[in-house]
């Protein structure tokens, strides 16, 4: 393969011989000339052939010029060619000041006449025909943007030598609660289960004395629901680290992470990201306001919301109204909610002596939460009591009880959902609009 040429560099190549790749947006099929749009991942350009119409006179002409032409006709939208012709430099061409004039075109495969779906397609049909969806300006952005979100965190964790880990996805038993488990019928002796979170296998790195570490991969959770901030299957930005005195370690790593990989997005994307989705990327100042959740209650009825739970967590308006006053009061579009009842936390939260609550927090972004913080349990006594008190059988937990019974450090860590991250920091209703392939109750093809 010769190195490929790209549309965004044409601006900068001299006038002369040119081929570029791509997939064809648009024809304009005039009378005396012919107008492509070639599409490739990095922008637009526009191809220009002078149309040769067989004569009605009968008059004799160039066989190769009348085939282009109609070649050119006949050109459905996203057939994937590549043209061989004159770069020209012209700045009155509004794309790009560039423009090709077209020598000849190799089809690599040509699409059917009628694409399956238009811009103002629903979601639903835009996810049957996503292959053809990505191909949009915007969804290309959406990606390019998510890369390097991650390649921040990643490069955030190197540079302090955290480990990466690949735990496994599939389990023996559930890693977070009873409900929303995918079972897997294939293992002789037992049935296994997909992967909630790496939750059990992080903290084992811990008592295997890796210090701090990271993972990201795909979450398993068979949830009914169909809001628009649950899938199925999604990818879990995770770490762990040992030695904390509390979950308050895990939040300034946490705050000092986003800031460092929003600074990241907005210095590369920051321009692109307001041309596409009219959002101001804004890097968020360390520390982030933190708020316990008894005094987000008090604070979200003075606004006058009752918040009709029983639990005591907040309801999505209550993050909302949060949201608001937090925007209010600090300017700030994050907010960790702190100190939860044991209730309504997992069995391995620690709890605080003294107040009973536990060590733990929630991370909302923009009003939705984004991530689950805690400082874990390892005195493997007391972490027994706390499994019973929620009605599970440590015997079914015991391959994990026995992390602890071996020594362990003190601990925690966050688990974050990468796709409600990325609806937010684009300003996107759904997850699915930023999920490569969306995996939900009633989404399993393409
Ligand atoms: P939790 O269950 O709160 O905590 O999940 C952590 C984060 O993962 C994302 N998330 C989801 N994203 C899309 N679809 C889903 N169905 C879904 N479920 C969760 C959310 C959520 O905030 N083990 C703990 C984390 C920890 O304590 O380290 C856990 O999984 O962004």
């Amino acid at each position: 393969m010769s190195e490929r040429i790209l549309v965004s560099q044409l601006k900068s190549l001299p006038a002369g011989p040119v081929s570029v790749s791509g997939w064809v947006e648009t024809v304009r099929d005039q009378k005396k000339v012919q107008f492509v749009i070639l599409r490739d991942e990095t922008g637009a350009v526009q191809l220009v052939n002078p149309a040769t119409r067989p004569s009605e006179d009968g008059s004799e002409q160039d066989a190769a010029a009348l085939a282009l032409t109609a070649t050119i006709s006949e050109l459905a939208h996203g057939t994937f060619l590549t043209v061989h012709g004159e770069l020209k430099h012209d700045e009155r061409v509004k794309l790009g000041g560039v423009e090709i004039k077209i020598g000849s075109l190799d089809i690599a495969a040509a699409a059917l006449p009628e694409t399956p779906i238009a811009g103002d397609s629903g979601i639903d049909k835009r996810m049957d025909w996503r292959f053809i969806d990505l191909r949009q300006r915007r969804n290309n952005l959406i990606f390019r943007v998510q890369t390097t979100l991650e390649h921040a965190l990643r490069t955030y964790w190197i540079e302090r030598d955290y480990i990466e880990v690949h735990s496994p996805k599939l389990m023996a038993s559930p890693s977070e609660s009873n409900a929303e488990l995918f079972e897997v019928p294939y293992f002789e002796e037992k049935t296994a289960y997909l992967a909630q979170s790496p939750q059990f296998f992080k903290q084992m790195a811990q008592v295997a004395g890796f210090g701090k570490i990271f993972e990201i991969a795909p979450a398993f959770r068979a949830d009914p629901s169909f809001t628009s901030r649950h899938a199925t299957e999604f990818t879990s930005i995770d770490a762990e680290i040992s030695w904390i005195d509390s979950h308050e370690d895990v939040a300034r790593m946490h705050e000092e992470l986003l800031h460092t990989a929003f600074q990241a997005v907005k210095d590369k994307h920051g321009a692109e990201i307001e041309e596409l989705f009219g959002i101001e990327v804004q890097v968020p100042t360390v520390p982030f306001p933190r708020i316990p959740l008894a005094e987000a209650r008090e604070i979200v009825a003075s606004r006058g919301y009752e918040i009709p739970r029983t639990d005591g967590d907040l309801d999505p308006e209550g993050e909302r109204q949060i949201a608001a006053y937090v925007e209010e009061t600090y300017g700030h579009q994050f907010v960790f909610i702190t100190d939860y009842h044991p209730e309504i936390r997992a069995f391995y939260h620690m709890r605080n002596e003294e107040s009973g609550l536990t060590k733990s927090y929630d991370l909302l972004f923009k009003g939705v939460e984004i991530s689950t913080g805690a400082q874990r349990e390892h005195r493997v006594d007391v972490l027994i009591e706390q499994a019973r008190e929620k009605g599970l059988d440590p015997e079914h937990l015991d391959f994990y009880l026995d992390f602890f019974r071996y020594g362990a450090p003190p601990h925690g860590g966050f688990g974050m959902g990468l796709a409600r991250v990325m609806m937010l920091l684009l300003g996107q209703e759904s997850i699915r609009e930023v999920t490569y392939l969306f995996r939900g109750p009633t989404r399993l093809a393409p």
